[in-house]
């Protein structure tokens, strides 16, 4: 048997060490509230997990409250716009033109990077390697977190849980049944996703549309590229060698663009399936669920990591309240209000999805049908307009 330690108490306790956990962290921190961050991976684990590149400019705000803006306004790519390849040509959407807004080309890990190096900074503390993380009495008033590290079992009292565990999580599976809602579509294939130090195809990203498939050409640098192919549900990532890879892209790409492609030695490739998935509602007594942990997008439209920054902005203002003036009624709004984002972001997720990809058992009428909606799209400022729209980032609400 396990000694269980000395209890210890935090107002918040966070579950989970990526961005949304880590993020919310920090807000609270700078809002005056006490919270301890509890993640089951070792940090260069997280560290080390290839994600998110493109940032919403509310989530580059957001970040910069945090404090954390430092260096992503240095380093970050700024871009204005977006290019959609289909039928052997590409075309510019203007996001700029569109919407006075712009996105910011900036990978996870380095959000990740930059807001545990804030924590660490600031002497707050990361339990990492938590293992047998386990959440007690949110429903009540006085709930409690258990965890393992080696032999010992440790506890921590709290008045409110985030569960900000990503989709696998701990957090929303200790939702008594009944209490929750799910809404889910798994599509019939994954991405192929390769990391390459080689410049970049474009100065700005690549969505493709073709019939053997969708590409998608991103970065993280001006030195660095991310692609992405369309890849089959059961395929493995050691059937693709890199010149395998690379022929693949180029054979998706306009002309032009494979011309310019430069090839070199893949630093990391993996395969993510693609889902939507809703829980509802985010809030069970003083547990809430916010990012992965709640819902998850197809990484098409780039919104996952802008998504988990929207709720923990929302919810670290709520709880700042909360602790200011003992107000709850952005705590009571919390769910709602996160929940008419997500569902207007998993729509344009599901839609863009939809206009890429080739569905399996779908023949030349439907390439036409996508190319059809693509011709019009680039064609009408109206329809680029609404891509742009919810490209750059729908408005917080608050
Ligand atoms: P995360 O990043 O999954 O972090 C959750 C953390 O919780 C830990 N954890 C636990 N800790 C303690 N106890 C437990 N029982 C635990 N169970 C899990 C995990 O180890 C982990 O550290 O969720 P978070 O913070 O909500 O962040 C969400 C984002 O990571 C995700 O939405 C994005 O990466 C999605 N995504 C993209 N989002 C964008 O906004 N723009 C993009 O361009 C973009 N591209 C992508 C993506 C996701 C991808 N994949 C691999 C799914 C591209 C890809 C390929
Ligand atoms: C990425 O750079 O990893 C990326 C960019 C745009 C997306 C998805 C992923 O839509």
């Amino acid at each position: 048997m396990s000694e269980t330690t000395g209890s210890r108490r935090t107002q918040v306790a966070i579950i989970g060490a990526g961005p949304a956990g880590l993020l919310l962290g920090q807000l609270l921190a700078r809002g005056g509230v006490d919270a301890l961050v509890l993640e089951r991976q070792s940090a260069a684990y997280v560290l080390g997990r290839i994600r998110a590149g493109v940032l919403e400019q509310g989530s580059v705000e957001v970040l910069g409250e945090a404090g954390v803006g430092q260096r992503l306004l240095a380093e970050g790519l700024p871009h204005e716009g977006i290019e959609l390849a289909f039928d052997g040509e590409r075309h510019r959407i203007d996001l700029a033109a569109l919407t006075g807004r712009r996105v910011t080309v900036y990978g996870q890990t380095e959000v990740t990077r930059d807001l545990m190096q804030a924590r660490a900074a600031a002497g707050l503390r990361t339990v990492y390697e938590a293992a047998d993380v386990s959440l007690h009495g949110f429903e009540g008033s006085s709930p409690v977190v258990r965890w393992r590290e080696g032999e010992r079992t440790h506890e921590v009292r709290c008045d409110y849980i985030a569960g900000c565990d990503g989709f696998h999580g701990v957090s929303r599976a200790s939702v008594p049944a009944g209490a929750l809602r799910t809404f889910e579509r798994v599509y019939p294939f994954g991405w192929l996703g390769v990391l390459s130090d080689t410049p970049p195809v474009s100065d700005e990203l690549i969505y493709a549309n073709h019939p053997r498939g969708f590409a998608l050409c991103s970065m993280r640098s001006r030195s660095r590229s991310r692609y992405y192919l369309q890849c089959a549900l059961d395929e493995r990532v050691e059937n693709w060698s890199d010149e395998r890879f690379f022929d693949e892209l180029r054979s998706r790409l306009d002309e032009a663009a494979a011309a310019r492609l430069v090839t070199g030695p893949s630093i990391e490739k993996s395969i993510a399936p693609l889902r939507s998935f809703v829980a509802e509602p985010m809030r069970f007594g003083r547990l809430f669920l916010a990012g992965d942990a709640a819902h998850i997008v197809p990484p098409t439209g780039a919104k996952g990591l802008n998504l988990a920054v929207a709720d923990v902005r929302s919810l670290a203002r709520a709880l700042i309240s909360r602790y200011r003036t003992g107000d709850e009624t952005g705590l009571d709004a919390y769910s709602e209000r996160c929940l008419r984002r997500v569902w207007k972001t998993v729509r344009f997720s599901w839609w863009m999805t939809t206009l890429m990809h080739r569905f399996p058992g779908t023949g030349d009428f439907d390439q036409r049908i996508q190319e059809a909606e693509l011709g019009y799209l680039v064609g009408s400022k109206a329809a680029s307009t609404a891509l742009a729209e919810n490209y750059v980032g729908l408005p917080f609400e608050d």
